[in-house]
């Protein structure tokens, strides 16, 4: 089983974290490949970061298409482009914040997310709204570090945790979602300090596409996710053409 761990942000630093999180829990004779986005914002912080990042993310898809990839896991707590990678990939893509959120559901009464910058908030709570119950989500709290500051600042584990344990204060959750993939590696740590499940979604989205791909399931092609209908794309997009019915040019990525 081969499976694609795409990072839509174009830090390969930030993917090397990621594939390592991805291949500590895949399991045996899975393939795991992370790869970094060609194209688009070096972070992802705002809505104009998400929307520049899905043609990066697509191409990716695209490629893997090319390379008989079963699955496909998007490693950004926005799930950036979700919904059209699931019309263009044939095996399951699974975002990392539904697979986060689908987790922490089944592990306590609510839970509370912590993510980077409060102005991406907003979207925890839209994701939350799809793809959980109403009062699922307690809380969402921001530690305020920037994406690609996370990795260098010595203190991370304890600042998350200290602001995660504010959170199961204030929101009464009993579960902790980690809001970005760059938070990965930070799991175990949190988890000790407060006693609580603490969900990372790039290892939770890992397992949840090998279970699909194990179960031989993949996105239903019935309707609303069959193939995009073929097209003339111009300017800058004339390249993401498809040559036919979901083929698209292979444009390639940076596997690592
Ligand atoms: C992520 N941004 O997981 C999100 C986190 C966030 O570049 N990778 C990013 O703050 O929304």
């Amino acid at each position: 089983m081969h499976i694609r761990v795409v990072n839509p942000n174009t830090t390969a630093a930030m993917t090397a974290l990621i594939g390592a999180s991805a291949r500590a829990v895949a399991g045996p004779g899975v393939r795991v490949e992370a790869v970094t986005s060609a194209m688009g914002p070096a972070s992802i912080e705002s809505h104009y970061d998400e929307a520049l990042s899905v043609p990066g993310l697509l191409a990716a898809i695209a490629d893997g298409e090319t390379r008989g990839i079963d699955g496909y896991v998007i490693a950004c707590f926005g799930d950036p482009g979700l919904d059209a990678a699931r019309e263009l990939a044939r095996g399951p893509v699974v975002g990392i914040a539904e697979a986060a959120m689908h987790t922490a559901a089944l592990l306590g009464r609510g839970f509370s997310v912590v993510t980077t910058l409060d102005r991406t908030g907003g979207r925890a709570w839209d994701l939350a709204a799809r793809y959980t119950a109403p009062g699922a989500c307690r809380g969402v709290h921001a530690c305020e570090i920037p994406v690609l500051e996370l990795e260098a600042d010595p203190h991370l584990a304890d600042r998350v945790a200290a602001l995660a344990g504010l959170a199961l204060e204030r929101d009464g959750s009993d579960v902790i979602v980690l809001g970005c993939a760059g938070m990965a590696g930070l799991c175990a740590a949190v988890s000790d300090r407060l006693g609580v499940p603490v969900v990372d979604g790039v290892s939770a989205a890992t397992l949840m596409v090998q279970s699909l791909v194990a179960l031989g399931l993949r996105t239903s092609q019935r309707c609303e996710f069959a193939a995009p209908p073929p097209k003339r794309y111009t300017g800058a997009m004339a390249t993401f053409q498809l040559e036919s019915a979901n083929r698209p040019v292979s444009r390639g990525s940076s596997a690592m």
